[in-house]
């Protein structure tokens, strides 16, 4: 199949899962164009394959915010026409579903049939698709895509509650590479905490929905009684305030920012524990990656997080908020050997539930039913 994908370029879970679904399409032989406005971070344009279209956006002065709609349905009508792509998978919603509807019918005028698949990643439905500025847009786009897939059954049912759907959901999760879990010999603690500390990592965008507050607060109430660590990966606008929360919580010493690092699987392999406390989480991709790395998680029971971190066996799952628990709960398993094996153990075998060869045939399928009804249809 030649496959046209459209996300978002930066380190956010959408864009990760979009290239690495095309990465792994494109191994297996089917020809996938990304169409976005710069290089997918993760994205290696020199594999066999893959092709890269960047949009381009002009700058005008009349202009207070430029088209990027616009210049989007632009560059996938184009691309259409001149690499012979046979479907468009859009991640995230805003504005791509909607921009792609758009191409849909621009290519339908000149008498090509393109089917159109959305997927669904979070905040496009939780937060920002909600905003009465775009609910309408974002209502009509998901109800004229061919299919729609979402990552969670939460995510499903946020979506049917919040909005007028009359089309079906399909859940189809986030995904794992295990393979890229496997180098245990690499996981060498000495440069990254003291001997006998515990390691406690998290990463993300820092942005405030992944609640980085509660992480700082729980970390200290935690190094009280275990000797730890904590290792904070990726940047955001919430950054400068923790590190700020950590100097007055006096555990400065032991916290750790790395900013936007690029060996989160070497880290996470020698973590003894994962923290995801966030308001909102579709998913919860960091929390799958570091299950995949034998790493138990406490997270927030938001969202879909409860269908990947099993309460109780891979972790726990605690009330958005609840830093006490939290730290009780982190402080009961750093303590125990035995369950904390026990937990990793079983955090991995989670992890392999999401496993990429079980979840990418499902794609797959849903590209050939959306080419197969557009067919039929024509
Ligand atoms: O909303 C975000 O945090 C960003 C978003 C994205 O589109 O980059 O992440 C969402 O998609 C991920 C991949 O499907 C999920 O694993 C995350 O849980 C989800 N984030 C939220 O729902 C907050």
């Amino acid at each position: 199949m030649t496959i046209g994908i459209v996300c978002y370029p930066t380190f956010g879970g959408s864009g990760v899962v979009a290239t690495e679904l095309g990465t792994y399409l494109a191994r297996k032989g089917h020809k996938v164009h990304f169409i976005t406005y710069s290089q997918p971070v993760r994205l290696d344009i020199l594999e066999e394959n893959i092709y890269y279209h960047e949009v381009n956006v002009h700058d005008y002065p009349l202009f207070a915010y430029q088209p990027y709609e616009l210049a989007l349905s632009s560059k996938m009508v184009d691309t259409v026409l001149t690499e012979g792509i046979e479907i468009l998978h859009v991640h995230y919603a805003i504005p791509h579903a909607y921009a792609a509807y758009m191409a849909k019918q621009i290519l339908a005028d000149k008498g090509i049939h393109i089917p159109v698949v959305t997927t669904l990643h979070g905040t496009d439905i939780t937060l920002v698709g909600r905003n009465p500025s775009y609910k309408p847009a974002v209502t009509f786009s998901i109800n004229h895509s061919d299919i729609v897939t979402s990552v969670s059954e939460d995510l499903k049912k946020e979506t049917v509650k919040f909005f007028v759907v009359r089309k079906d959901i399909e859940v189809i999760p986030n995904f794992i590479d295990l393979s890229l879990y496997e180098k245990e010999s690499e996981c060498t603690r000495s440069g990254i905490a003291h001997p006998g500390q515990k390691i406690i990592t998290h990463v993300s965008n820092f942005r405030k929905v992944k609640r980085i507050m509660d992480i700082i607060q729980s970390f200290a109430l935690i190094h009280k009684e275990v000797p730890s660590r904590l290792v904070m990966m990726g940047d955001g606008p919430e950054r400068e305030k923790a590190e700020e929360l950590a100097k007055e919580l006096g555990v400065q010493e032991d916290v750790v920012f790395l900013g936007k690092t690029t060996e989160v699987e070497r880290i996470l392999c020698l973590s003894d524990l994962f923290f995801l406390p966030s308001e909102t989480e579709s998913f919860g991709l960091a929390a799958l990656e570091a299950m995949a790395a034998k790493v138990p998680v406490i997270s927030s029971n938001a969202g879909g997080l409860p269908e990947v971190n099993i309460n109780g066996k891979t972790g726990y799952t605690v009330n958005v908020g609840d830093v006490k628990k939290m730290a009780q709960l982190s402080v009961k398993l750093l303590k125990d050997e035995k369950l904390h094996a026990e937990f990793k153990k079983n955090a991995f075998k989670q992890a392999e539930t999401f496993s990429m060869d079980k979840v990418l045939p499902l794609y797959e399928n849903v590209y050939e039913r959306a080419l197969e009804s557009v067919r039929a249809s024509f």
